[in-house]
């Protein structure tokens, strides 16, 4: 890589197989443009935008480039000014108390000697746990006294030994069941440094389940926050809806892929009351999406569910939820089920119970997570 490198793309995405490892940078403007202009004044951008920018990027593994632009006398103006230092003291004040500061984890793989799990909780950046050799996935757990509010965590890859983390699950104790956190983002990659955003939980237990792994694991820190109630939103709109890639075997392509175009405007109509998905192969499944139809008569709403996985396309019947989209029909908005996370290639929702008795089930939009 050097100045001018015209491979642009491969800037941006990187290499998974890439034998070395290159920060990101995210270069934003604390404006709408990198030149200062006075009818731009109320348009700097807003200590909630920035905030969201802070997670998104320093939380995605990179490394924030913020733009000031000068006035005419040389100055940053006092809106931008305010905007910045509020911004700071809102990012502290979010991550100000780590609640696993010094709890001692327990986990399902160690290497032994120096690599335990207490050295993710031991705020020294050079002591890492570490699976052993061959181990590439595993679960670490955390145990507090008494039950407490979380909605941010904060997980670190020892990264001189590189990313190797491609997949990982939040999940909380509730009443004894272990459900994922709901959150509008992927868990994926967690590289230097991932934050991540989810709906407040309540809880004496939190765990992450280490689901994919390139090399056994080397994780450094681990904390856990509780942000106070901020406005982010962990409902995903149509466009922003994430899923692994499906097809529907049992109904006609053309209309299965009503529910896949990311439009809310187009449904997806489909006789009878069962519905098989297929992700084409073994995926570690934990959530179910559905848009009802958002047409004015919203056809074919979904009253009652029980959603079932299963390996084979003829033994879909292990159920994994049951329950009612409540108030769906005066309020036909993304449906989101959470579920234990379960290996699983095919799907299966039983519409247990629709809104009107007569007419096919509609899918303005499916996800499986
Ligand atoms: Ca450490
Ligand atoms: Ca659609």
């Amino acid at each position: 890589m050097y100045p001018g490198y015209p491979k642009y793309r491969e800037l941006q995405y990187g290499h998974a197989d890439g034998n070395q490892w290159t920060a990101a940078e995210c270069d934003v403007s604390m404006r709408p443009g990198w030149f200062y202009h006075p009818e731009e004044d109320d348009k700097v951008k807003t200590v909630e935008q920035l905030t969201d920018l802070y997670y998104r990027s320093v939380g995605h593994n990179a490394t924030l480039l913020l733009n000031f632009p000068v006035d005419r006398y040389g100055l940053i103006h006092p809106v931008d000014s305010a905007n910045a230092v509020n911004f700071y003291k809102n990012v502290q004040k979010q991550l100000a108390d780590n609640l696993l500061k010094g709890v001692l984890p327990k986990v399902s793989n160690e290497r032994g000697g120096k690599y335990t799990a207490k050295a993710v909780t031991d705020g020294d950046y050079d002591t890492y746990w570490a699976t052993e050799d061959s181990v590439t996935s595993a679960v670490i757990e955390f145990e507090w006294p008494a039950p407490q509010k979380v909605n941010r965590m904060l997980l670190q890859e020892y990264i001189p030994l590189g990313q190797r983390v491609q997949s990982f699950v939040v999940e909380y104790n509730k009443d004894g069941e272990w459900l994922p956190v709901k959150l509008n983002e992927e868990t994926t990659t967690i590289g230097y440094k991932r934050l991540l955003r989810f709906e407040t939980v309540t809880t004496d237990k939190l765990r992450i389940n280490f689901t994919e792994s390139r090399g056994c694991l080397c994780i450094n820190n681990i904390e856990a926050y509780y942000a106070g109630e901020t406005h982010d939103v962990f409902t995903a709109k149509a466009e922003e809806l994430r899923t692994y890639p499906f097809t529907l075997p049992q109904v006609d392509e053309a209309e299965a892929g009503k529910c896949a175009d990311k439009d809310a405007a187009t449904t997806c109509f489909v006789d009878g009351n069962t519905l098989l998905i297929d992700l084409g192969k073994e995926q570690t499944v934990s959530s179910f999406h559905y848009l009802p139809d958002q047409s004015e008569y919203n056809k074919g709403l979904i009253a009652a569910y029980e959603i079932s996985v299963g390996t084979e396309a003829g033994a879909v019947n292990q159920v994994v939820s049951s329950g009612e989209f409540s108030n769906i029909k005066n309020n036909p908005i993304l449906q989101s089920v959470y579920f234990t996370p379960v290996t699983a290639r095919y799907v299966l929702l039983k519409a247990v119970r629709m809104v009107e008795n007569d007419g096919p089930m509609g899918f303005a939009e499916l996800g499986i997570q």
